[in-house]
């Protein structure tokens, strides 16, 4: 995944036709789209396809299962053209090597701790030993939350030189700016780009706060 607008769209719009074009229309802002399971169950995987045609595409499935299923949910979604899979850590360092093996040259993310509010209960207790697992896995990176910038620097000092990916941006309340100045290389941004009324206008505004850090 090229590291250009330091931006990635969260396309959790399920209406396939207005989803498409969000897409194609906001690609140039940024550097991939991410795909969830929203968009997926509306549109149908081929979805990953399509988009895959003019945009690195992240699919973020949260895989959390047995070592078997990981590796066939992301040999599908690489099949179809996914550049990354966004998996769970908390399955164990099983689970991750398989998705790591399975994902061949696509990167694998790994969630640490999560954006929302509920993400403090069980996920920040755990969230530097699922790095150092997601590290010891060959991981190409990590999930941490916008909405805690001091949370980044801690999975960032954890990290090296792995990516790090933070949602929570706009619509969960926080900022391009802080989650960058606390070490993530990207911010995802999902309802504030494709709820606006200029989805690639707003696409534009978020790259060009990216772009003055
Ligand atoms: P908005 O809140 O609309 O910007 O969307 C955020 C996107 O990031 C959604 O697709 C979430 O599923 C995803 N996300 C989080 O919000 N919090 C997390 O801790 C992890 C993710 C994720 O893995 O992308």
């Amino acid at each position: 995944m090229k590291k250009d607008k330091r931006l990635v769209l969260a396309l959790d719009e399920t209406v396939p036709a207005r989803a498409l074009a969000i897409a194609e229309a906001v690609a140039p802002h940024v550097d991939a789209i991410k795909i969830n399971w929203p968009l997926v169950l509306s549109a149908g995987p081929g979805v990953i396809d399509q988009i895959s045609q003019f945009s690195d595409v992240v699919c973020d499935f949260k895989v959390a299962d047995i070592p078997n299923t990981v590796r066939l949910i992301v040999e599908r979604s690489v099949a179809r053209g996914a550049s990354a899979v966004i998996v769970h850590a908390f399955t164990g360092p099983d689970s991750l090597e398989a998705a790591v093996d399975a994902a061949g040259r696509a990167e694998i993310y790994a969630v640490t701790e999560m954006s929302h509010p509920g993400g403090r209960v069980f996920t920040a207790p755990h969230a530097e030993e699922m790095a150092r697992l997601g590290l010891d896995a060959g991981v190409s990176g990590f999930i941490a939350p916008a909405t805690r910038p001091d949370r980044i620097a801690a999975i960032r000092r954890i990290a090296g030189d792995l990516k790090i990916l933070s949602p929570g941006v706009g619509a969960q309340g926080g900022s391009v700016a802080d989650a960058l100045a606390a070490g993530a290389d990207y911010a995802i941004v999902g309802r504030a780009i494709y709820g606006a009324a200029d989805p690639a206008a707003a696409a534009a505004d978020f790259a060009s706060q990216a772009a003055s850090r």
